[in-house]
């Protein structure tokens, strides 16, 4: 919203918003709905992992009626990172200038997309959505959730010698070219992992990073798909990379 209560204006980019969905039947309506309220112009790409629950029928319904909605099925649970990294892909061979990272479960609020994509389209190479800067929330998180969040983001912070507060954050806006320089295809994490070692991508190919506050509330309907070993695969990764970043400074001092 602006100061005057308007929603803010959403910048006229060829912007693609990749939802992954795995169980979202009945959320991805509402997701869907709000996005074309606060973006009317972006594009929506649905990576539907083979949902028992029948989301990918009701987002098809959704695009015969909205519009600018394409869903990708895919035949099984493949991870979040895998429909990220198909969405991206599919991005790119379709030429759009900005790619978007966004959960369908409501925890990201679509009204919160004009500013992401401005970011972008003022010349930051990744914009995300973060908890940990000033203005930032997780109103629904307990105070020992919150600590093991954001101590986890401080500890990749420094172990990558990243400047990032929110590393871990999905809600998140890429610039094609940004995408088509760190080869993503590469990039094996799945949960948290992912988003940590994308931004550690982009940082280290010079690109530029920006946070901008968000409010993160729990979804409401439907089950978290994450489980504890997305953490820890996140923590030993993170502890890998900036192992594998010392060595490879040493080596190529003379
Ligand atoms: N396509 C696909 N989507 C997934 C998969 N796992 C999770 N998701 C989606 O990724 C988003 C984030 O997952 P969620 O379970 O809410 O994770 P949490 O917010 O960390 O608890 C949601 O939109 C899920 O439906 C998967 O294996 N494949
Ligand atoms: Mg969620």
């Amino acid at each position: 919203m602006t100061a005057a209560g308007l929603p803010l204006e959403c910048p006229s980019v060829r912007a693609l918003v990749v939802l992954p969905t795995y169980d979202e039947a009945a959320n991805i309506e509402e997701v869907l709905r709000r996005l074309r309220e606060a973006c009317p112009t972006v594009n929506v790409l649905v990576v539907d992992d083979g949902s028992p629950d029948g989301t990918a029928d009701i987002a098809e319904a959704m695009a015969e009626e909205i519009g600018d909605v394409e869903v990708m099925r895919r035949p099984a649970k493949s991870g979040l990172g895998s429909a990220y990294r198909d969405g991206f892909r599919h991005g790119l061979i379709n030429g759009f200038d900005i790619m978007v990272e966004m959960d369908s479960d409501l925890s990201h609020d679509p009204a919160a997309l004009p500013t992401l994509l401005e970011q972008v389209e003022n010349g930051a190479d990744l914009a995300i959505g973060s908890r940990y800067v000033e203005g930032g929330s997780i109103p629904d998180w307990s105070w020992h959730r919150r600590a093991l969040s954001k101590w986890g983001n401080r500890y990749a912070a420094a172990v990558l010698g990243i400047d990032v507060n929110d590393a871990t954050a999905g809600y998140r806006a890429y610039s094609a070219s940004a995408l088509a320089e760190i080869d993503f295809q590469s990039v094996r994490a799945d949960g948290y992992a992912f988003q940590i070692e994308m931004a550690h991508r982009v940082i280290q190919a010079g690109g530029v990073v920006r946070e901008v506050p968000i409010q993160f509330v729990d979804r409401v309907r439907g089950t978290s798909k994450m489980s504890g070993m997305i953490v820890v695969e996140a923590l030993a990764l993170v502890t890998w990379w900036g192992v594998r970043d010392r060595l490879l400074r040493r080596n190529a001092r003379p």
